[in-house]
């Protein structure tokens, strides 16, 4: 078996999931999940308890949920792409700490103005929420900048995994029109990198359902209808 990375759309943080896939080399396949109504279904439920995605089915057949622990398995399983430095390293330790930062801190800066959007606030309710928002974007962004410092990747000298993630949280920030990137020179440039990378290309037209050229080893899209089934059949 090959793992599965059930992703949501639109705009799901499980796209870096995907980045980190194909930078892995690992076969794997994609089940796509529409947001929110299939993420929320009784179905969805039998794979994440928490309605969530990203998801993982492991080669083993195993559920990895959350992304941090997603992306550690994949960088675990794949210890020549340098997704993930070797734990105990000074490098391990940079790494886990702006994984984390991005987890916690910068992907939760955009909740106030996912709420204000999601439950069609308006007014001041609407108002309040989005400067909340901003205030709050602008802040892990500066904070980020700092964290970066003249690195060119996110952990340091080279790119991993949570530069896969930045990938997926990061341009929320276009769609919410919050800032001018260009405002935050270090993450600018790590921005313009990323988007060069063919993985990058790759899932983003996965997202869109537009004709997507892999450089890593997908295998295909699988319907979460046969996933649930073929998993009634192993039990
Ligand atoms: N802590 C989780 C958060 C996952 C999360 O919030 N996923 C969102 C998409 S980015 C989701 O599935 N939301 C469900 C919905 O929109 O109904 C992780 O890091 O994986």
């Amino acid at each position: 078996m090959h793992p599965i990375l059930f992703y949501g759309v639109p705009e799901g943080c499980s796209f870096g999931a995907i980045v980190a896939l194909e930078w892995s080399g690992l076969p794997y396949q994609l089940c796509r999940i529409d947001m929110p109504a299939v993420v929320s279904s009784e179905a969805y439920r039998r794979i994440n308890a928490v309605a969530e995605t990203p998801s993982l089915r492991t080669a083993e057949g195993r559920q990895v949920n959350q992304s941090m622990a997603i992306l550690h398995h994949i960088g675990a399983h794949s210890p020549g792409s340098g997704l993930v430095p070797p734990q105990g390293t000074p490098g391990f330790d940079r790494f886990n700490e702006v994984l984390a930062f991005l987890n916690t801190d910068f992907f939760e800066s955009f909740s106030p103005l996912w709420y204000a959007m999601e439950h069609g606030l308006e007014g001041g309710e609407q108002r309040t929420l989005t400067a909340m928002g901003h205030h709050k974007v602008r802040k892990v962004h500066a904070d980020l900048e700092n964290m970066l410092g003249s690195n060119p990747w996110l952990a340091g000298t080279q790119r991993s995994a949570a530069d896969a993630y930045f990938m997926g949280i990061a341009r929320w920030s276009d769609f919410h029109q919050v800032l001018d990137r260009r405002d935050f020179p270090a993450l600018h440039a790590l921005h313009e990198r990323l988007k060069a990378e063919p993985a990058v290309h790759f899932a983003h037209a996965v997202e869109h359902g537009e004709a997507a050229r892999s450089t890593g080893a997908f295998i295909g899209h699988v319907a979460l209808r046969d996933v649930l089934e073929s998993t009634t059949t192993m039990a």
